[in-house]
């Protein structure tokens, strides 16, 4: 009999197998991967269904219940919103997740003169009562598990909900669903704030302690790490300030005298899964083993332990390019966020990197749970993965290392202070500055994109919203509710609201009244406005990232001396403006946009978030710059770009030229171009590609970037 082989052994022969070259791979996390894993790095994760819950929240798991189909959606009216949702529920869906138009979610009515470009154009526009009851007609609220994605105005929304269901007959009690109510990440990445952090920290108590009292089955918060991931995060940043700002909820509800197993059953978490496929696995556990831990120390029971989750696949990591590749891309994080015991899964459409889902795109997106849930038996056996060396040596250094930036926001004062001074924010942007210069590189393969690119890319349908008609639509509706009210007493809960607000009343109690007496929700919002104020912040992009990343690119190279050559020839750099318009508050590819142009040599002007097309032109002239990068995430394109372009012949100066880049459908080109926009790029580009371009359509002499030096 031979003896088993040790691991020298093994270590032997592999090197002799590749020659001795050096295997592994660090991560961006700062993991080294091994090529193997044996016993001895991977500890016992104990059993599902026990604290720390590593393997999971319930013993059964899916063989007990399978995960929960939940795809976000919305968009247009509620009358179209609800007929998507009730399509989708009798073709297999089983929970709902409402996605809201941007003016809603920034507390404005469809008829604010911010909002021209945004309503119903990335979710459903809700004004009033009535929407809300349309979104749910024929949809019984005290069965159908509901999640609501709003941060900003969350106290009118789930009041609107509150108030649809109870005339629906539905009490508060019986309702079961969830509201994102996780405002913290909006500072950091999401950008869909309202009021500063300290009122909006009250809000978020405040809800807890109304649906703790009132709505015992219904999830007050989601915490967030999602939204964090699509910024750029690596999944040690993602865990461990979605799990910090976990912690800072607690101890605003524990700050209001509430026992924390009053409400910390309640609290469910959010989770972005991208496409490194072990990780995102061995992240969920490590998100449940180290929430259990911080719960226990607030001195929470068993249940209050459990991190319950829902997971969205990456949109990040979905391509404009060869778009049928997202197919199997969201297939892949689906099973990775399945294996890795999610409550409750959205993935993606093939084409969401380009536009909402169409009927046929969502029925794939769907069919991919149902296939796995259906077909493939996985969900027979309680954490499949569990047991795996490499699984559970990830999970376990995913804990250290989460728990060492956990201490650091903690020793920071708690993420409030954390993001305040924003360190948070400006590590996730050093992250995605770092993989867009390992993507625009060639050292992060996208296929499809940066390898193995088709010539052709015939464009695919997509869903158009025509917003002009859907403004127009809730303008009546807003008009039809303010004259059928009692004035008086919509006036009446208004003023108690901004009364509330001075002293320390239940901001939602308040709003179910404004509510019940048909108050629109810019109303509402505007209430609490008055004594809360608007937010703002300036957008600061880090530097230095995105160059050093490329000390050695020829390519980068021919762009810096470009723009040198120019400085030294007109005595100043081409200064472009990177703005943001509408309510859009997706800023990680203006930031790396601005990051990277900076480092390039370029004068880079950042514009604030959420400025009207009159206020880009305003600051583009006062700073006078050579051209302007409207940056567009969420649909608004069409109507702000060329109403950019308009005011700047107005005012006189034509000569500014505009770009715009993003989320930019093939369909819309044309149109741009018509209306003067002189560059689109789209997601996928690389930004040293664009320099290039944007060097020689603002005239300067650009000879083509040499492939060969790459
Ligand atoms: C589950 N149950 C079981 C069981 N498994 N009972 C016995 N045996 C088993 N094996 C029970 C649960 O305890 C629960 O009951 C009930 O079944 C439902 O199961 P669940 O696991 O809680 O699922 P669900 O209701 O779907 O809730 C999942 C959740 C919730 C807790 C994560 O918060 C949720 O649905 N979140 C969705 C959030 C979402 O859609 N977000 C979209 C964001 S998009 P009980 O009684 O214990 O409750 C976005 C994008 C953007 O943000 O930026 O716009
Ligand atoms: N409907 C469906 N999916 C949406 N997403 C955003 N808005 C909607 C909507 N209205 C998806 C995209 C994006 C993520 C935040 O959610 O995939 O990346």
């Amino acid at each position: 009999m031979t003896d088993k082989p040790t691991l020298n052994d093994w270590n032997a022969l592999k090197d002799k197998e590749v020659k001795g070259r050096a295997l592994g791979w660090d991560t961006p996390e700062g993991i080294h991967v091994k090529p193997l894993y044996t016993g001895e790095d991977a500890p016992d994760p104990g059993l599902p269904g026990f604290a720390p819950y590593t393997r999971g929240v319930k013993a059964s798991m899916y063989a007990g219940r399978p995960w929960t189909i939940r795809q976000y959606a919305g968009f247009s009216t509620a009358e179209e919103s609800n007929a998507f949702y009730r399509r989708n529920l009798a073709a297999g869906q089983k929970g709902l997740s409402v996605a809201f138009d941007l003016a809603t979610h920034r507390g404005y009515d469809s008829d604010h003169e911010r909002v021209t470009g945004d309503v119903g154009k990335a979710g459903v526009a809700i004004d009033t009562l009535a929407d809300m009851q349309i979104l749910f007609d024929q949809i019984p609220l005290d069965k159908m598990s509901v999640s609501m994605t709003m941060n900003g105005a969350v106290i009118p929304c789930l009041a609107f909900y509150i108030v649809a269901a109870e005339e629906q007959g539905v009490a508060q009690d019986q309702l079961s669903g969830t509201i994102q109510n996780d405002i913290l990440k909006e500072f950091m990445v999401r950008n869909t704030y309202i009021y500063p952090p300290a009122p909006s920290m009250r809000i978020i108590a405040d809800i807890i302690a109304y649906t703790a009292e009132h709505m015992p089955r219904f999830n007050s918060i989601s915490i967030s790490g999602y939204h964090m991931h699509e910024a750029g995060a690596t999944a040690v940043q993602e865990l461990a300030y979605t799990l910090a700002d976990g912690k800072e909820y607690v101890k605003a509800a524990l700050d209001r005298g509430m026992n924390i197993d009053a409400f910390a059953g309640r609290l469910s978490f959010f989770f972005g899964i991208g496409m490194n496929f072990f990780m995102e696995v061995a992240k969920l556990r490590a998100a449940r083993t180290l929430w259990s831990k911080i719960i226990a120390d607030f001195g929470g029971n068993a249940r209050s332990q459990m991190l319950r989750t829902h997971c969205q696949t990456s949109g990040v990591s979905l391509t404009e390019q060869d778009p049928y590749n997202n197919i199997i891309r969201t297939t892949i994080e689906a099973m990775a966020a399945t294996f890795g015991g999610t409550q409750s899964l959205h993935t993606n459409s093939f084409d969401e990197a380009i536009a909402l889902p169409t009927d046929f795109s969502a029925r794939l997106a769907r069919n991919t749970q149902l296939i796995l849930q259906e077909e493939t038996g996985m969900t027979n056996v309680v954490d499949p993965l569990g047991g795996s060396y490499y699984i559970e040596a990830l999970t376990n250094e995913l804990v250290e290392k989460a728990e060492a930036l956990i201490a650091e926001a903690d020793a920071a004062g708690g993420m409030t202070e954390a993001i305040a001074s924003g360190l948070p924010k400006q590590r996730i942007e050093e992250s995605a500055a770092a993989r867009q210069a390992r993507v625009d590189k060639g050292e992060d393969v996208i296929v499809g994109v940066n390898k193995y690119r088709l010539e052709d890319e015939p464009p695919v349908d997509i869903l158009e919203i025509d917003n002009a008609k859907v403004r127009a639509e809730q303008i009546k509706r807003i008009e039809k509710t303010r004259a059928e009210r009692d004035e008086v007493k919509a006036q009446a809960a208004l003023t108690a609201i901004t009364e509330g607000a001075k002293a320390d009343g239940n901001m939602l109690g308040l709003a179910v009244e404004a509510a019940r007496a048909r108050c629109t929700l810019g109303e509402i919002s505007a209430a609490m406005e008055a004594v809360f104020g608007r937010y703002a912040t300036q957008p600061n992009p880090v530097r230095g990232i995105y160059g050093a990343a490329h000390a050695n690119d020829a390519r980068y190279a021919q762009v810096v001396d470009a723009v040198e050559s120019i400085k030294a020839r007109n005595g100043k750099a081409p200064k472009i403006m990177v703005a943001k318009m509408g309510q859009d508050g997706h800023d990680r590819g203006a930031n790396v946009v601005a990051s990277a142009f900076t480092d390039m040599g370029f004068e880079v002007v950042s514009g604030p978030l959420f400025q009207t097309p009159q206020e880009t032109m305003e600051q583009a002239i006062s700073e006078d710059v050579d051209a302007i990068g409207a940056s567009s995430l969420a649909a608004g394109h069409n109507t702000l770009i060329p109403e950019l372009i308009g005011k700047l012949k107005e005012a006189g100066r034509p000569d500014i030229k505009v770009f715009a880049g993003g989320v930019i459908p093939q369909q819309d080109y044309q149109h741009l171009r018509d209306n003067g926009v002189i560059g689109i790029y789209g997601p996928g580009s690389n930004i040293v590609e664009c320099a290039a371009d944007v060097l020689r359509l603002l005239g300067h002499n650009m000879p083509p970037l040499d492939e060969a030096a790459e």
